[in-house]
């Protein structure tokens, strides 16, 4: 009977132990995000131009973006291909000014095997694109679909030490101080 106690004790005190820190590595990131896209040939399909989130896999239209808006991004992009490329997001899918300031290399372009980056933070929610500046490239399927939404709307994910972790600890608290009392009520044979 008196090992039964402690072994539920025991797990009791394991489980609120363990589940803080289960709960705290699965916080959610909400700055220093990185996203590496590479531009350059599209491997397979349609189009000429493309941008993937591989060397190897590059798309046209390319991978979409999903992004929180609040939240800090850099993106890095590859030029994995032998003919200059940039990268921007904008409200359409035509060359114009960069939102949030998110423009690597719009007018300069980045050469061939090169790579550009840019840090950004969206302050708004919606559709966007991201689009290559490159003259023609737009319509050589350089573009990929950009989609910020609202951070109240990802999912969230609670900030240690969570209300499970410290219902476990009142838990064991509650256990021990049982085992204290029941060992008082009834002396051990
Ligand atoms: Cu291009």
């Amino acid at each position: 009977m008196k090992n039964q106690i402690f072994i539920v004790v025991t797990l009791i005190l394991v489980i609120g132990l363990i589940s803080p820190l289960g709960i705290s590595t699965t916080k959610a990131q909400t700055s220093g995000t990185s996203i590496t896209l590479y531009a350059g040939s599209v491997n397979s399909g349609s189009g000429t131009y493309g941008y993937g989130l591989s060397a190897s896999k590059i798309t046209s239209p390319g991978p979409t973006l999903n992004l929180v808006e609040g939240t800090t991004y850099t993106i890095t992009v590859n030029n994995v291909s032998n003919m200059q490329h940039s990268f921007e997001i904008v409200p359409s899918e035509a060359i114009g000014t960069p939102l949030w300031g998110a423009g690597i290399d719009t007018t300069s372009f980045i050469p061939a095997g090169s790579s550009g980056s840019v840090t950004f933070t969206p302050s708004q929610t919606g559709s966007f694109y991201y689009v290559c500046t490159v003259p023609t490239h737009i319509s050589l399927g350089m573009w990929g679909n950009v989609v910020v939404s609202s951070a109240s709307a990802s999912p969230t994910i609670p900030e240690f030490p969570s209300a499970l972790a410290l219902l476990f600890v009142a838990l064991a608290i509650a256990a021990i101080t049982a085992l204290a009392a029941w060992k008082k009520i009834i002396p051990s044979r």
